[in-house]
């Protein structure tokens, strides 16, 4: 999978009815210099489409799945970000499929959106190149929370 073939996303209208959407940015800890990418822009794009932001930090990337659960029922979007890269024992593969599952089990099981802001990398590489840093050729952080507040703007206009 590569970013090729991405859309371009528009939030910069969604608040144009005055009622800003309410997002949680729910961000894991490890590897921070990535992680710090994802988050200036998550941040950035709340910012832009005018959201009203709270921010949850929890451990590790396992850890998205519980909060995403306690906090989407109170948010209208929200953005989980995460940062794993592959070591030398099957871990890696056990945590991503945690999250991964775990998080679409939260966002089907409440209709909330969640942003999917989990970087499963190979290598710190990979990592800094998706992480929306000076020299990253792709912005994740920003993507998660585009997708997550398009869609919620898209399920508002439907259930009014
Ligand atoms: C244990 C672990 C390891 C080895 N690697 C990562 C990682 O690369 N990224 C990440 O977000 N979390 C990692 N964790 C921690 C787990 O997500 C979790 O926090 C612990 O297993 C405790 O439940």
């Amino acid at each position: 999978m590569s970013g090729h073939g991405a859309p371009t996303i528009d939030i910069s209208g969604l608040t144009e009815e005055g009622v800003p959407l309410r997002l949680a940015i729910i961000a894991a800890s490890w590897h921070t210099q990535i992680m710090d990418g994802l988050l200036d822009g998550a941040r950035r794009a709340a910012a832009e489409a005018g959201a009203e932001v709270t921010e949850v930090r929890v451990p590790g990337s396992f850890e998205l799945p519980v909060a995403a659960a306690r906090l989407a029922p109170h948010f209208d979007a929200v953005a989980a970000l995460g940062v794993v890269i592959r070591g030398g024992t099957p871990h890696f593969e056990y945590v991503c499929q945690a999250a991964t599952s775990g998080l679409t089990d939260v966002s089907v099981s409440t209709g909330v959106p969640v942003g999917f802001g989990v970087l499963t990398c190979d290598t710190e590489q990979q990592g800094l190149d998706r992480a929306g840093l000076p020299g990253s050729s792709e912005d994740k952080g920003h993507e998660a929370v585009s997708a997550a507040l398009a869609t919620a703007a898209v399920l508002r206009s439907w259930t009014r």
